[in-house]
């Protein structure tokens, strides 16, 4: 295939996130495990692509969040995936309930005291275990860290780029956490990819193109979850002229300019919307 017909003209790539990743780097050291945080309804998609040479050969716990907004039966295919891969997964509601957050405790507490142990056999004191927090933007890491101390000490928010530089939080005397700015990669090589990461806020709407996305991500619903459109924009096919399928839901949801024509912008904005802030229902977008 072409590759060049695959690519997105999304600049997802600003300097800070450069920085990020090179402060991240500079701290490694440091670190004694790693919480790999990605999004549940993109468990492809939103994992960092170069992740590996980042992470090496440090422990790691994969937290799934948001698996609230997720279709459960496709993202537990990906739990599984990873799972036989050897990861310690764990879905996360951070919103709703306190669900699993014992666990990410738990595993956590044995990895430090394996490290304890090391240092007690050299003859060094105990100390508290260094955690590494880190995924692409709004995944939901700061909100991890929060729920973890029981505090909103972290910003947090809807959209990208919350936390804007690397900063250490203490959970208690056997764990501190270092929560990161969310990153990306620098070209991002499948399409499909870009488009999820943008129509799930890990990338800034002010960089994509709202149409392509827009009608991309109509088109996948209807691939995938037909009874929500019909639900929530009263569609039951999508037409082969796109515009047809814009000006009913320009139609139905008041999205018209003067003299009643479509108003397209605020219809890919509306769709937009509806899916980030999961109002068209749970989806995930990736497949495996
Ligand atoms: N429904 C739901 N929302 C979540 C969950 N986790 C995080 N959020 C929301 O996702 C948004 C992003 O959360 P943040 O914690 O700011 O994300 P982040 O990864 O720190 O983002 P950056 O600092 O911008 O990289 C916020 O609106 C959170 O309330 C979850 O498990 N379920
Ligand atoms: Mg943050």
């Amino acid at each position: 295939m072409d590759n060049r017909q695959n690519q997105t003209n999304i600049n997802w790539y600003p300097g800070h996130m450069e920085k990020a990743k090179r402060e991240i780097k500079e701290k490694m050291p440091l670190i004694d495990l790693v919480f790999e945080v990605i999004d549940s309804r993109m468990p492809i998609s939103s994992k960092i692509k170069d992740i590996d040479s980042i992470i090496k050969n440090l422990p790691r716990i994969l937290i799934m969040t948001k698996y609230d907004m997720c279709d459960q039966v496709e993202t537990d295919k990906f739990i599984k995936y990873y799972s036989d891969m050897g990861y310690v997964v764990i879905p996360l509601d951070l919103m709703h309930d306190n669900k699993n957050i014992d666990q990410v405790i738990k595993k956590s507490q044995e990895i430090i005291k394996v490290m304890n142990d090391e240092r007690i056999k050299k003859g060094l004191k105990p100390r508290a275990g260094r955690a590494l927090v880190i995924g692409v933007p709004n995944v939901g890491k700061s909100t991890f860290i929060n729920r973890l101390i029981g505090k909103k000490k972290a910003q947090t928010g809807n959209r990208p780029g919350i936390t804007k530089a690397l900063g250490w939080i203490r959970v208690n005397n056997n764990l501190e956490l270092l929560d990161t700015p969310g990153i990306l990669w620098p070209k991002i090589e499948n399409a499909e990819e870009g488009y999820h990461l943008a129509g799930l806020s890990s990338i800034k709407e002010e960089v994509v193109d709202k149409a392509d996305i827009g009608i991309y991500l109509l088109k996948k619903l209807y691939e995938l979850y037909p009874q929500y459109l019909e639900k929530r924009y009263g569609i039951s096919s999508i037409s082969n002229n796109i515009t047809d399928t814009l000006d009913i839901i320009a139609k139905k949801r008041g999205a018209l300019i003067k003299g009643g024509a479509s108003d397209y912008d605020k219809v890919y904005l509306i769709i937009l919307q509806d899916i980030k802030e999961g109002y068209i229902g749970n989806i995930t977008l990736d497949r495996i």
